[in-house]
Protein backbone atom coordinates (compact mmCIF):
# COMPACT_ATOMS: atom_id res chain seq x y z
CA UNK A 1 0.00 0.00 0.00
CA UNK A 2 1.20 3.58 -0.52
CA UNK A 3 2.19 5.91 2.61
CA UNK A 4 -0.55 8.36 3.10
CA UNK A 5 1.78 9.47 6.11
CA UNK A 6 3.11 12.89 4.72
CA UNK A 7 -0.33 13.50 3.37
CA UNK A 8 -2.68 13.99 6.62
CA UNK A 9 -4.21 17.01 6.99
CA UNK A 10 -6.36 19.22 8.78
CA UNK A 11 -9.89 17.58 9.82
CA UNK A 12 -11.71 21.43 9.57
CA UNK A 13 -9.62 23.21 7.11
CA UNK A 14 -10.80 23.84 3.25
CA UNK A 15 -8.26 21.45 2.10
CA UNK A 16 -8.91 17.77 2.00
CA UNK A 17 -6.75 15.67 0.35
CA UNK A 18 -7.14 11.95 -0.20
CA UNK A 19 -4.53 9.84 -0.91
CA UNK A 20 -3.82 9.32 -4.69
CA UNK A 21 -4.50 5.69 -4.48
CA UNK A 22 -7.70 6.17 -3.93
CA UNK A 23 -8.53 7.68 -6.73
CA UNK A 24 -9.71 6.65 -10.07
CA UNK A 25 -7.48 9.44 -12.15
CA UNK A 26 -4.09 9.10 -13.73
CA UNK A 27 -1.80 9.40 -11.19
CA UNK A 28 2.00 11.57 -11.94
CA UNK A 29 4.57 9.50 -10.11
CA UNK A 30 5.58 11.49 -6.92
CA UNK A 31 8.99 12.84 -7.23
CA UNK A 32 11.85 11.51 -5.78
CA UNK A 33 12.30 12.59 -1.90
CA UNK A 34 16.01 13.56 -1.75
CA UNK A 35 15.72 15.51 -4.63
CA UNK A 36 13.03 17.36 -3.53
CA UNK A 37 14.35 18.20 -0.24
CA UNK A 38 17.62 19.80 -1.55
CA UNK A 39 15.68 21.96 -3.42
CA UNK A 40 13.47 22.71 -0.77
CA UNK A 41 16.10 23.01 1.58
CA UNK A 42 17.52 25.85 -0.60
CA UNK A 43 14.40 27.63 -0.85
CA UNK A 44 13.85 27.71 3.00
CA UNK A 45 17.26 28.96 3.79
CA UNK A 46 17.22 31.54 1.38
CA UNK A 47 13.96 32.22 2.02
CA UNK A 48 15.22 32.68 6.47
CA UNK A 49 17.95 34.54 5.23
CA UNK A 50 16.18 37.49 3.33
CA UNK A 51 13.19 37.67 5.40
CA UNK A 52 12.08 38.48 8.81
CA UNK A 53 8.92 38.64 10.87
CA UNK A 54 6.80 41.15 12.92
CA UNK A 55 8.67 39.67 15.85
CA UNK A 56 8.18 43.78 17.29
CA UNK A 57 4.18 43.21 17.35
CA UNK A 58 4.68 40.15 19.44
CA UNK A 59 7.05 41.76 22.03
CA UNK A 60 4.61 44.64 21.86
CA UNK A 61 1.19 43.08 22.39
CA UNK A 62 -0.98 42.31 25.87
CA UNK A 63 -0.70 38.46 26.83
CA UNK A 64 -4.47 38.28 25.95
CA UNK A 65 -4.17 39.62 22.38
CA UNK A 66 -4.00 37.64 18.77
CA UNK A 67 -1.56 38.93 16.54
CA UNK A 68 -1.54 37.69 13.26
CA UNK A 69 1.75 36.61 12.12
CA UNK A 70 3.33 38.14 8.99
CA UNK A 71 6.52 38.26 7.24
CA UNK A 72 8.53 40.94 5.00
CA UNK A 73 11.59 41.33 2.89
CA UNK A 74 15.12 42.71 4.72
CA UNK A 75 15.89 44.50 1.73
CA UNK A 76 12.39 46.50 3.04
CA UNK A 77 14.09 47.18 6.54
CA UNK A 78 17.91 45.74 6.93
CA UNK A 79 17.84 46.81 10.42
CA UNK A 80 15.81 43.51 11.04
CA UNK A 81 16.59 40.78 12.38
CA UNK A 82 16.55 37.76 9.62
CA UNK A 83 14.85 34.58 10.69
CA UNK A 84 17.93 32.73 9.97
CA UNK A 85 19.35 33.82 13.35
CA UNK A 86 16.24 32.92 14.85
CA UNK A 87 15.36 29.26 14.25
CA UNK A 88 16.82 26.10 15.37
CA UNK A 89 16.27 23.10 12.96
CA UNK A 90 14.79 19.29 14.22
CA UNK A 91 15.72 16.32 12.08
CA UNK A 92 12.12 15.12 11.26
CA UNK A 93 12.05 11.69 9.33
CA UNK A 94 9.19 10.40 6.72
CA UNK A 95 8.47 6.84 5.11
CA UNK A 96 8.83 6.66 1.53
CA UNK A 97 6.94 4.95 -1.27
CA UNK A 98 9.18 2.14 -0.34
CA UNK A 99 9.09 2.03 3.26
CA UNK A 100 12.45 3.58 3.69
CA UNK A 101 12.51 6.60 6.09
CA UNK A 102 14.12 9.42 4.70
CA UNK A 103 15.41 12.95 6.94
CA UNK A 104 14.13 16.10 6.54
CA UNK A 105 14.71 19.34 8.27
CA UNK A 106 12.34 21.28 9.61
CA UNK A 107 13.35 24.96 10.99
CA UNK A 108 11.16 26.22 14.25
CA UNK A 109 11.02 29.71 15.82
CA UNK A 110 10.14 28.22 19.22
CA UNK A 111 9.89 31.29 21.23
CA UNK A 112 7.71 33.98 19.15
CA UNK A 113 5.61 34.05 22.32
CA UNK A 114 5.69 31.41 25.37
CA UNK A 115 2.92 30.30 26.72
CA UNK A 116 2.11 29.89 30.28
CA UNK A 117 2.06 26.47 30.60
CA UNK A 118 2.51 22.86 29.93
CA UNK A 119 3.52 21.94 26.19
CA UNK A 120 1.61 18.68 24.70
CA UNK A 121 3.30 16.14 22.57
CA UNK A 122 3.06 15.36 19.11
CA UNK A 123 0.46 12.56 18.79
CA UNK A 124 -1.31 15.01 21.09
CA UNK A 125 -5.08 16.89 20.54
CA UNK A 126 -4.71 20.80 20.19
CA UNK A 127 -6.53 23.49 20.65
CA UNK A 128 -5.11 26.05 18.62
CA UNK A 129 -5.57 29.44 15.75
CA UNK A 130 -2.98 29.15 12.85
CA UNK A 131 -1.64 30.70 10.40
CA UNK A 132 -0.61 28.69 6.96
CA UNK A 133 1.22 30.52 4.39
CA UNK A 134 3.79 29.41 1.15
CA UNK A 135 7.05 31.24 1.05
CA UNK A 136 6.14 34.08 -1.04
CA UNK A 137 3.62 35.20 1.93
CA UNK A 138 0.09 33.98 0.25
CA UNK A 139 -1.56 32.75 2.96
CA UNK A 140 -3.93 29.10 1.73
CA UNK A 141 -5.34 28.63 5.05
CA UNK A 142 -5.50 30.08 8.23
CA UNK A 143 -8.17 30.34 11.25
CA UNK A 144 -8.30 33.24 14.22
CA UNK A 145 -10.98 31.25 16.29
CA UNK A 146 -9.61 28.32 18.71
CA UNK A 147 -10.44 25.16 16.81
CA UNK A 148 -9.29 21.86 18.25
CA UNK A 149 -7.20 19.47 16.11
CA UNK A 150 -5.93 15.65 16.65
CA UNK A 151 -2.47 16.27 15.97
CA UNK A 152 -1.98 12.84 14.08
CA UNK A 153 -4.91 14.10 11.49
CA UNK A 154 -2.59 17.23 10.60
CA UNK A 155 0.34 17.58 8.16
CA UNK A 156 3.44 15.78 9.85
CA UNK A 157 5.33 19.71 10.40
CA UNK A 158 2.37 20.89 11.67
CA UNK A 159 2.25 17.94 14.24
CA UNK A 160 5.44 17.64 15.04
CA UNK A 161 5.80 21.79 15.90
CA UNK A 162 3.04 20.97 18.94
CA UNK A 163 5.41 20.18 21.63
CA UNK A 164 7.28 23.50 20.95
CA UNK A 165 4.13 25.65 22.29
CA UNK A 166 3.25 26.22 25.94
CA UNK A 167 -0.23 26.29 27.12
CA UNK A 168 -2.31 29.38 28.06
CA UNK A 169 -4.37 30.19 31.14
CA UNK A 170 -8.22 31.07 30.93
CA UNK A 171 -11.14 32.87 32.91
CA UNK A 172 -14.31 32.51 32.30
CA UNK A 173 -17.03 35.43 33.24
CA UNK A 174 -20.44 35.11 34.52
CA UNK A 175 -21.86 35.07 30.98
CA UNK A 176 -19.97 32.30 29.70
CA UNK A 177 -17.53 34.07 28.15
CA UNK A 178 -13.60 32.85 27.85
CA UNK A 179 -10.28 35.29 28.06
CA UNK A 180 -7.24 33.10 27.37
CA UNK A 181 -4.36 34.40 28.77
CA UNK A 182 -0.84 34.03 27.91
CA UNK A 183 -1.11 31.34 24.67
CA UNK A 184 2.25 29.83 23.16
CA UNK A 185 3.17 30.98 19.74
CA UNK A 186 5.60 29.31 17.82
CA UNK A 187 6.27 28.99 13.88
CA UNK A 188 7.61 26.05 11.29
CA UNK A 189 9.19 26.43 8.07
CA UNK A 190 9.10 22.90 6.60
CA UNK A 191 10.02 20.98 3.28
CA UNK A 192 7.24 19.94 1.13
CA UNK A 193 7.16 16.53 2.36
CA UNK A 194 6.52 17.21 5.89
CA UNK A 195 3.49 19.21 3.83
CA UNK A 196 1.59 18.40 1.32
CA UNK A 197 4.25 17.23 -0.84
CA UNK A 198 2.95 15.87 -4.21
CA UNK A 199 -0.85 15.68 -3.76
CA UNK A 200 -3.05 16.61 -6.54
CA UNK A 201 -5.09 18.28 -4.52
CA UNK A 202 -2.49 20.50 -2.53
CA UNK A 203 -2.98 24.03 -2.98
CA UNK A 204 0.25 24.22 -4.55
CA UNK A 205 2.34 21.03 -5.56
CA UNK A 206 5.98 20.14 -4.19
CA UNK A 207 5.82 23.54 -1.77
CA UNK A 208 6.93 24.56 1.67
CA UNK A 209 5.52 25.71 4.13
CA UNK A 210 5.22 27.91 7.14
CA UNK A 211 2.53 27.21 10.00
CA UNK A 212 2.38 29.92 12.54
CA UNK A 213 0.25 28.38 15.28
CA UNK A 214 -0.79 29.72 18.98
CA UNK A 215 -1.62 27.13 21.41
CA UNK A 216 -4.81 27.17 24.27
CA UNK A 217 -4.65 24.02 25.71
CA UNK A 218 -4.58 20.41 24.98
CA UNK A 219 -5.73 16.61 25.66
CA UNK A 220 -3.20 13.71 25.56
CA UNK A 221 -4.70 11.96 23.41
CA UNK A 222 -5.50 7.79 23.28
CA UNK A 223 -7.07 6.63 20.26
CA UNK A 224 -7.71 3.42 21.53
CA UNK A 225 -8.92 4.53 25.40
CA UNK A 226 -7.06 1.81 26.31
CA UNK A 227 -5.00 4.19 29.33
CA UNK A 228 -2.26 4.00 27.20
CA UNK A 229 -1.23 7.61 26.16
CA UNK A 230 -1.07 7.34 22.20
CA UNK A 231 2.50 8.95 22.57
CA UNK A 232 3.62 5.98 24.34
CA UNK A 233 2.37 3.30 21.69
CA UNK A 234 4.97 4.34 19.52
CA UNK A 235 7.11 1.85 20.84
CA UNK A 236 10.77 2.81 18.89
CA UNK A 237 9.93 6.56 19.49
CA UNK A 238 10.53 7.13 15.86
CA UNK A 239 7.27 9.52 15.45
CA UNK A 240 5.73 6.96 13.58
CA UNK A 241 3.21 4.24 14.42
CA UNK A 242 2.87 1.60 12.06
CA UNK A 243 6.41 -0.09 11.88
CA UNK A 244 6.48 -3.54 13.29
CA UNK A 245 7.84 -3.06 16.71
CA UNK A 246 4.74 -1.00 17.00
CA UNK A 247 2.76 -3.91 16.76
CA UNK A 248 3.42 -5.90 19.64
CA UNK A 249 1.32 -9.36 18.78
CA UNK A 250 1.80 -9.13 15.17
CA UNK A 251 -1.77 -9.21 14.96
CA UNK A 252 -1.67 -6.12 11.92
CA UNK A 253 -3.50 -3.58 14.73
CA UNK A 254 -0.57 -1.41 15.78
CA UNK A 255 -0.51 -0.84 19.24
CA UNK A 256 -2.05 2.36 19.49
CA UNK A 257 -5.04 1.15 17.70
CA UNK A 258 -5.01 -2.18 19.72
CA UNK A 259 -7.10 -2.76 22.97
CA UNK A 260 -4.94 -5.82 23.88
CA UNK A 261 -1.18 -5.12 23.10
CA UNK A 262 0.05 -8.07 23.47
CA UNK A 263 -2.54 -10.32 22.46
CA UNK A 264 -2.97 -12.12 26.03
CA UNK A 265 -6.68 -11.97 25.98
CA UNK A 266 -6.38 -9.29 29.02
CA UNK A 267 -7.23 -5.99 27.63
CA UNK A 268 -4.39 -3.41 28.57
CA UNK A 269 -6.44 -1.12 30.52
CA UNK A 270 -6.89 -4.35 32.99
CA UNK A 271 -3.25 -4.80 33.28
CA UNK A 272 -1.51 -1.57 32.20
CA UNK A 273 -1.26 0.31 35.83
CA UNK A 274 -3.68 -1.82 38.01
CA UNK A 275 -2.00 -0.01 41.09
CA UNK A 276 -2.67 3.33 40.21
CA UNK A 277 1.32 4.60 40.88
CA UNK A 278 1.60 5.79 37.06
CA UNK A 279 3.75 3.41 36.36
CA UNK A 280 3.28 0.75 34.06
CA UNK A 281 2.80 -2.67 35.99
CA UNK A 282 5.79 -5.59 35.49
CA UNK A 283 4.38 -8.39 37.77
CA UNK A 284 7.53 -11.04 36.78
CA UNK A 285 9.88 -7.96 37.35
CA UNK A 286 11.75 -8.75 33.90
CA UNK A 287 11.47 -5.16 32.51
CA UNK A 288 8.36 -5.97 30.09
CA UNK A 289 5.69 -4.34 31.92
CA UNK A 290 2.46 -7.00 31.56
CA UNK A 291 0.69 -5.30 29.22
CA UNK A 292 3.09 -6.01 25.97
CA UNK A 293 4.21 -9.10 27.55
CA UNK A 294 2.17 -12.21 26.71
CA UNK A 295 4.24 -14.17 29.54
CA UNK A 296 1.89 -12.11 32.51
CA1 LIG B 1 -3.79 4.06 23.82
CA1 LIG C 1 7.37 3.65 15.61
CA1 LIG D 1 -1.54 -5.57 17.64
CA1 LIG E 1 -2.99 -7.78 27.15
Amino acid sequence: MKNCYPFFLFAFSFLFIQCDETRNTFVTPLRDYEEQRTADNDSIVSFLQSHYYNYDDYANAASTEHVEFTIDSLTNDPSKTPMIDQVVEQEVKIKDEDGNYISHIMYVITDVRQGFGESPSFADDAYVTYKGMFLDGYSFDSNDQPTWFSGLSTVRGFYELLPHLERSTWEVDANGNVTFDGFGTAVVIMPSALGYYGSSSAPRQYAPLIFAVDLYTFKTADHDGDSVPTVDEDIDGNHHFSDDVDDTDGDGTPNYLDTDDDGDGILTIDEYDVDDDSIPDDSNDDGTPDYLDPNS
